[in-house]
């Protein structure tokens, strides 16, 4: 594929993002910064620490842990031991929206638990302190499951989590507590606690409800949180084709579903970066095939969907599936022939989290747009390269850190879904099982990778590339706009969304027409665009 943008030379682009570091950093960050080639996909060095100094825009191990991915599901109590700035910042940040079935079933999501640590504490321990929050938490809502979450002076100071869960959960007989060792040092980023995350959950909740509810083609729902209600757009069309969504991890979801999940006969992965683990397990331990899906995207919702129809290899829901796509593909391609011509040949950046900075370029090539350099903040080499680097991945002092649970064949529940034979059937088919591709192998060639980007280097990519749009985060967007260039939060969606499925893909080609036609940055004198003497106030909007 040939860039229709003209795209700079990028080994001096990467020049110019390094050459103002001292020598040792410049080495660092230079394996880190890659000109992609999407034929030979060369080696991103990621999941590394970042660089002390360097302002980054990745989060901590307690922040996957308990805001990414235990966070969403809606009946579980989720205490925080640790002072209250932990849980303030973790309280409702994160738009994961949730549907109860009624007003009265529980939905704990709005409300902040904390053991609010004091220096008392910290010197004398805490774990009194935290059996009297879970005792407090039980008698007020009487949950399924509180989940108790370590922040860093738990881990400094020594508190047993998991001795004072278990010791109220026999307390109580009808409430499952648990607790996660996910101290915000854990791990070079939040990706630690993603995997923290999925070891509890699978040891935890996974296989505690044998019951097998009704439906033909029955599957999870992995890694999509429902953020701005993505979710709810996924649900309306699985509804509409006759799948049966046994449990999503763990947006819209409640600890009933997780805990059937293993009666599931396909497991269907959005975020690979946060839940790859669980897909794993639950195929070792309960026999059930993972296949990576995205519903971000029109296109790519119709494939999802006809991959999912391959799968069960149903005649019927494969028909059902060509009637939905039918249906809701005209209004979607009436939208894209009234914007593209707007939208065609411009360029974009993406840099965020651990999945969206690929799943978004589908939408944006739906557009007619170009993504000429994108990254992860902090997602592993595979999301880049593809899983069949995994074997050559170096396991550094950081992730060793990280328990890798021993997960063996189920006794009575494993059941291999389908048999060696039909699984090379479907691979034969070009189906996926077991396998990500990751992002560089759908991004041209002479595009820039960047992980973990730091803000200088944002900055220099602006100058240098003048994107037509930048999708990150609240923490770069007013510096970006201040630059000229829109940015577009794909973490909140700027309070936006959905952006999943047809509906959230036709959501998001009208706010990006919106953002990449407004008259208004062409008002803003850029700091490239001013002369050498008025550099000083080049990050002002006024002039
Ligand atoms: Fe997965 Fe996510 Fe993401 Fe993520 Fe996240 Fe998020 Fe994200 Mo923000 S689980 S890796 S840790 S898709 S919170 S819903 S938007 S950085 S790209």
């Amino acid at each position: 594929m040939q860039a229709k943008v003209n795209l700079p030379d990028p080994s001096l682009i990467t020049e110019e993002l390094i050459n103002k570091y001292p020598a040792k950093v410049a080495k660092k960050r230079r394996k880190s910064i890659v000109v992609n080639d999407p034929e030979t996909t060369p080696e991103v060095q990621a999941n590394v620490r970042t660089v002390p100094g360097i302002i980054t825009q990745r989060g901590c191990s307690y922040a996957g842990c308990k805001g990414v991915v235990l966070g969403p599901t809606r009946d579980i109590v989720n205490i925080v031991h640790g002072p209250i700035g932990c849980s303030f910042y973790a309280w409702l940040t994160r738009r994961n929206q949730t549907r109860p079935e009624t007003p009265e079933h529980e939905n704990y999501i709005t409300y902040c638990f904390s053991t609010d640590m004091q220096e008392e504490h910290v010197v004398f321990g805490g774990e009194k302190k935290l059996k009297v929050a879970i005792q407090e938490a039980y008698d007020l809502f009487h949950p399924k499951a509180i989940a108790i979450f370590s922040t860093c002076p738990v881990g400094l100071i020594g508190d047993d989590v998991h001795a004072a869960s278990r010791e109220m959960k026999a307390k109580f007989g009808d409430c499952n507590v648990f607790g996660f060792s996910c101290e915000g040092y854990r791990g070079v980023s939040q990706s630690a606690g993603h995997h923290i995350a999925n070891n509890g959950v699978f040891k935890h909740m996974v296989g505690n409800n044998n019951e097998v509810k009704a439906g033909k083609f029955k599957l999870n729902l992995l890694g999509e949180y429902n953020i701005g209600g993505d979710a709810f757009e996924i649900e309306r069309i699985f509804d509409k084709c006759g799948i049966t969504l046994v449990a999503s991890f763990s947006g819209n979801s409640t600890v009933g579903a997780i805990e059937n999940a293993h009666t599931a006969d396909l497991n269907v992965i959005m975020c690979h970066r946060s839940i790859n683990y669980m897909g794993d397990m639950m195929e070792t331990k309960y026999g059930i095939p993972w296949m990576k899906v995205n519903f971000v995207g029109a296109e790519s919702t119709t494939k999802s969907l006809r991959k999912i129809a391959e799968y069960f290899g149903d005649e019927e829901l494969k028909a059902r599936v060509e009637e939905v796509i039918a249906e809701e593909m005209p209004a979607v391609k009436a939208i894209i022939d009234e914007i593209r011509p707007r939208t065609e040949g411009k360029t974009a950046m993406l840099f965020v989290g651990g999945s969206r900075a690929h799943h978004y370029q589908d939408l944006f090539t739906e557009l007619g747009m170009t993504t000429i350099a994108a990254g992860y903040e902090f997602a592993h080499r595979d999301d880049y390269e593809g899983r069949e680097v995994l074997p050559k991945i170096k396991i550094d002092a950081d992730s060793k850190n990280i328990e890798e649970l021993k997960v063996t064949a189920d006794p009575d529940l494993y059941n291999p879904r389908k048999t060696e034979a039909e699984l090379e059937e479907l691979k034969a088919k070009g189906l996926e099982i077991n396998g990500y591709e990751g992002m560089m192998k759908q991004m041209m060639k002479k595009t820039l990778v960047v992980d973990d980007v730091s803000h200088y280097e944002s900055e220099k990519l602006i100058e240098l590339y003048k994107p037509d749009i930048f999708c990150a985060g609240i923490k770069e967007k007013y510096v970006v706009q201040k630059m000229g260039v829109p940015l577009k939060q794909l973490h909140s969606y700027d309070y936006g969304g959905p952006y999943t499925g047809f509906k959230g893909a036709v959501n998001f080609y009208k706010d990006i027409d919106r953002m990449v036609n407004n008259p208004v940055w062409k008002m803003i004198k850029a700091p490239w665009e001013k002369a050498e003497s008025e550099s000083l106030e080049a990050s002002y909007v006024a002039s």
